[in-house]
């Protein structure tokens, strides 16, 4: 006898879903989760300025009209605490706690084949047994810290942006380093220059970013968006992103200059990177045309940033737009005319250690109180691997992805019966609106394990022939595009010694979905059932 139908990994707005629609379908469940508290990566990334970058209509359940009806969201874009305010509601609305244990990280888990079942270990040295796996681990939740040496010899308190003090940090009259100047640096680099002595912000790489011109959701808007959520909703399941957006349809290397010139501005007035980088449809295809856009915004860049050479040293160059995640902001390009903020190119002049006072990079030192690192996350497949996942044979997980994660339209991966992944490698997820993405996946495995269990099978898993042409289409998807073209987290380019491989559908939502229709509708074509192909 198995002890449950479905072990879930993690309680974000993935595993707080699946608990939910698998109970539902008359599923026994439980999800562990690490924290002690439930939200996921809204959880773990408290630090000062954390706000997502898609807006507050789009980035919510869309599975209950009622929830959708009576939540109010204040602002345009979710603060950190208001979308973990909105989980803790769902939780208690739909009566998940019994189902969620917290303070429990799942250690490991095996496939056993003879009781076709999963054997899931837990940090407090329990385990159970459960017909299905399924990991809502998350994409962006194993943190990373670079390995700089001296780094234990510092003599202030160092962070990384991921694992904040609940209790919060205060940096007043303190000199303090921030290392790494993505989405995350970019948002907490003026929350800490606000209050600090000084902000030194070292720059490996420019990066992009676009205003989010955020703001109070007013009342009146609300009402009226509210009367035809669902109609929305539908749009955005079909959209190519999980978010309806309006482009001209039109190539921008096609359009008349001052044309382009306009459109861009009135985008940017508006505020928000999907819009601005839909605008027109060559803008991530074509090297020439994602130029256009790039000047519009090295320009923006040069004309807030007072002081010319940090305006140029903030230019980002060497890459396309979008090819890294584009951070959008506010303040902080603005932040730089502020006496107490100075930019460190590490670019040209690499840190080279840490020392109990401070940092010292190739050229020059730096005496801080405090060190900050927003240095992103080992992504995508780093907290899979933080689990010890042996499939059929005992095959680690990590063995079977040593060349790169590979899995038949992110869901399911060959030599891991019963195994499914909210959001994998191989699925549009981190290009998308995560939370329709989500509630697509789970609500896919959910009928999944219904048919399973009405046809009588035992087991599923992806062949290996469906899951090469998968992984095959993602790359030839991906190849015709710029995405692949930056050293980011999107191709495993900041940690050190991950294989380099795309494995993001950037195909569109709409046209993934209904794929993930499809394959059901075939009886789950591209799966062995039974071990039969
Ligand atoms: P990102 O986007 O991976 O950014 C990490 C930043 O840290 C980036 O500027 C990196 O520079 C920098 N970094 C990483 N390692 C180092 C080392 N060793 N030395 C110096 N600088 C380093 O993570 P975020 O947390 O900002 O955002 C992750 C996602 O969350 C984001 O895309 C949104 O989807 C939300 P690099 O560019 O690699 O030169």
């Amino acid at each position: 006898m198995v002890d449950l139908d479905v072990v879930v990994v993690g309680a974000g707005f993935s595993g707080i879903y699946a608990v939910h629609a698998f109970r539902s379908a008359g599923l026994t469940v439980k999800a562990f989760e690490a924290g002690d508290g439930i939200g996921g990566t809204w959880f773990w990334n408290s630090y000062p300025g954390a706000r997502c970058d898609v807006e507050s209509k789009d980035y919510s359940y869309s599975f209950s009209p009622e929830l959708e009806q009576e939540w109010s969201w204040s602002e345009r874009y979710p603060a950190q605490p208001e979308i973990l305010r909105y989980l803790n509601h769902v939780a208690d609305k739909f009566d998940l706690w019994p189902l969620i244990q917290l303070n429990t990280r799942v250690t490991g888990a095996s496939w056993d084949a003879d009781a076709a079942a999963w054997t899931v270990t837990t940090s407090d040295g329990a385990s159970v047994t459960a017909r299905y796996f399924v990991s809502a681990a998350g994409c962006l939740s194993e943190f990373n810290v670079p390995n700089l040496p001296g780094l234990d010899s510092f003599e202030g308190p160092w962070y990384h942006t991921s694992r904040w003090p609940k209790e919060g940090v205060d940096f007043t009259g303190k000199r303090v380093g921030l290392v790494g100047t993505g989405s995350t640096g970019i948002q907490v680099a003026p929350e800490i220059a606000a209050v600090a002595e000084h902000l030194y912000v070292f720059q490996r790489t420019a990066n992009f970013a676009v205003p989010n011109r955020n703001r109070p959701w007013r009342q009146a808007e609300e009402t009226e968006f509210k009367a035809r959520y669902r109609e929305y909703r539908e749009e955005a399941r079909q959209s190519f992103l999980g978010v309806p957006i309006t482009g001209t349809g039109r190539p921008v290397l096609a359009e008349p200059p001052e044309d382009v010139q306009r459109l861009f501005t009135q985008r940017w007035q508006a505020g928000g990177g999907m819009p601005f980088l839909g605008a027109y449809t060559d803008l991530l295809v074509s090297q020439e045309a994602n130029d256009v856009v790039a000047e519009f915004m090295r320009d923006r860049i040069r004309e807030t940033v007072t002081d010319p050479e940090v305006a140029e040293l903030l230019c980002p160059r060497g890459y396309p737009v979008g090819a890294k995640r584009l951070c959008q902001s506010d303040d902080y390009y603005a932040m730089f005319n502020r006496p107490n903020v100075s930019l460190v190119d590490i670019r040209s002049a690499p840190i080279e250690s840490v020392y109990p006072g401070g940092v010292k990079t190739t050229t020059d030192s730096y005496d801080l109180d405090a060190l900050v690192f927003a240095t992103g996350f080992d992504a995508l497949t780093g907290a899979l691997f933080a689990m010890d996942i042996r499939g059929a044979g005992g095959l680690p997980l990590r063995t079977a992805w040593e060349t790169g994660a590979s899995a038949y339209l992110g869901v399911g991966t060959a030599g891991f019966p019963n195994m499914f992944m909210i959001t994998g490698p191989g699925s549009p997820a981190v290009f998308s609106n995560v939370v329709l993405s989500i509630e697509q996946h789970v609500e896919w495995v959910r009928d999944c394990i219904i048919w399973l269990r009405a046809q009588g099978h035992a087991t599923i898993e992806p062949t290996s022939s469906a899951q090469d042409e998968w992984m095959a289409h993602v790359s030839e998807v991906a190849n015709a595009t710029l995405f692949p073209k930056a050293d980011s987290w999107y191709v495993g380019a900041n940690i050190p010694g991950k294989p380099r491989v795309f494995t993001s559908y950037v195909g569109g939502c709409g046209p993934y979905r209904a794929k993930c229709d499809e394959v059901a509708a075939a009886g789950y074509a591209g799966f062995a059932l039974d071990g039969l192909t």
